[in-house]
């Protein structure tokens, strides 16, 4: 027999095998932001856990979608804009609807407190990181530069400008181009063990609450009640001061740089820039950006970067130090253009050594050589979509296409063992013995990021 043509034709049988299972699970990542699709244009992150509009998630939301679905990725888009306050801040949340499967809701949120905030819509008084610029520039690509693209983004680019303009105003106390976050839910990585010591720092009375997400997913895979308990003081502090920036930023015991946070920024500013080029005109807001685009990558580059451990790293305003962590965030800088060659060379070395060993997927969202590391906590370690989405964009600016490969290889192969979970384990031996995945089901972001990574 023709060992060649046996072999070929196993590969072939392997390849279609692979292809079919790839176009069922994008039948079924489509089937799941369909199920979690709102009345109002907008998708929830998870049913239950997550019943509400998110900031961050409806950007990725909105990538997924606008593969298959461009004017339900605009609806995306609009809706969260639509919450906009009056001096350009965005909220992370949007109680579009009503619903007690969540805690904090409306209720306790108040953003009435703040004379700017929303008028339509109940929603908090924090925020997320600033994808939308890049979403945006994103979704005209995958358009192929539609038109009707285009006009969607005329009419839509000024809102995500002053909300930029917002951060620079408000959240760059220090007026260095690096804006702070008060509350560990506006970095996203909400119980990451980066927040630790300054959690230590902080001296909070026992709230009374009911918390509902242990009730949707193991306590262990969730932060404590302890933690849950400084969340709610934050934001009773910022409360007493009716949500007023100035104030938070002087009384906040949580006041934070954030390299994710502030990547995002600095990669959404270069997306309004080329779109606003494209655009034509809007030369005082290309120049606005400009300006800051320059000081932030500068000073980022000065500030957030640890020359011991080659790795970004995250800065206390409140105690006036930084802390050094190495986490997924420390790699977002890339998909920014922030590090030189050289300095990406070095953290990509960080990467490979700390978190790229044969024996991990990549890329888990702590350090998992540290003491802290937990594989299977929320933000303290497992792999999340929108993070390893965040790192392969990075590598292949930086045009490291093998990692990058890797890192889009490994997520499709997480989710393919796993399902559309909201993070996964990154130890390969546990991945092969039984596939996990942990916290909510049908997560909206992880099934809208494996659609865009399928098209890569
Ligand atoms: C998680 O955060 C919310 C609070 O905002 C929560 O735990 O209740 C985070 O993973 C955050 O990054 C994400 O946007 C949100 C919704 O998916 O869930």
């Amino acid at each position: 027999m023709d060992t060649h043509k046996v072999m070929c034709s196993h590969y072939n049988t392997v390849v279609y095998d692979i292809l079919f299972m790839k176009e069922d699970l994008q039948i079924e990542a489509q089937k799941i932001l369909d199920e979690n699709a709102q009345e109002g244009g907008f998708t929830i992150p998870s049913k239950g856990l997550y019943p509400f509009q998110w900031k961050w998630d409806s950007g990725f939301i909105a990538i997924g979608l606008a593969h298959y679905d461009m004017k339900r990725a605009q609806q995306e888009i609009s809706s969260l804009l639509d919450a906009q306050w009056e001096n350009g801040f965005i909220p992370h949340i949007v109680f579009h609807n009503e619903s007690d499967s969540y805690f904090p809701g409306p209720d306790f949120h108040q953003s009435f407190l703040h004379p700017l905030a929303s008028k339509k819509y109940k929603t908090t008084g924090l925020t997320q990181p600033p994808v939308l610029g890049f979403v945006l520039e994103k979704m005209l690509e995958i358009s192929k530069n539609a038109s009707s693209v285009m006009s969607f983004i005329k009419t839509h680019i000024d809102k995500v400008y002053e909300n930029h303009r917002y951060f620079y105003t408000n959240r760059d106390i220090h007026n260095e181009g690096l804006v702070y976050i008060y509350h560990n839910w506006e970095s996203g990585t909400d119980n990451s063990p980066v927040w630790d010591e300054i959690w230590e720092t902080v001296d909070a009375p026992q709230y009374t609450f009911q918390r509902k997400d242990t009730t949707h997913v193991d306590a262990s895979q969730r932060p404590s009640d302890k933690e849950y308990n400084l969340y709610v003081h934050v934001i009773e502090i910022a409360k007493k001061y009716q949500y007023d920036d100035q104030k938070i930023a002087a009384l906040s015991p949580f006041l934070v740089q954030d390299p994710l946070f502030n990547a995002m920024l600095i990669r959404s500013n270069e997306a309004l820039m080329n779109l606003y080029k494209r655009i034509g005109g809007n030369q005082e807001k290309i120049d606005y950006l400009t300006h800051h685009q320059e000081k932030s990558k500068a000073r980022f580059n000065e500030k957030l970067f640890d020359i011991d451990l080659n790795a970004y790293i995250y800065f206390d305003l409140r105690n006036n130090k930084p802390i050094r962590h190495i986490t997924s965030s420390s790699f977002t800088p890339l998909y920014a253009g922030i590090p030189s060659k050289d300095r990406a060379e070095k953290l990509i070395q960080v990467l490979l050594d700390r978190f790229g060993g044969e024996d991990q997927y990549l890329c888990a969202s702590f350090d998992p050589t540290s003491e802290l590391y937990n594989p299977k906590k929320y933000w303290r370690g497992p792999i999340w979509m929108n993070l390893n989405w965040l790192l392969y964009q990075g590598l292949k600016r930086y045009e490291y296409e093998a990692l990058a490969e890797r890192v889009k290889n490994e997520s499709i192969e997480l989710i393919t063992s796993s399902g559309f979970k909201e993070y996964f384990d990154a130890r390969k031996a546990i991945q092969e013995a039984s596939g996990r995945g942990y916290g909510g089901d049908n997560f909206s972001w992880s099934a809208a990021l494996f659609i865009d990574l399928l098209h890569e």
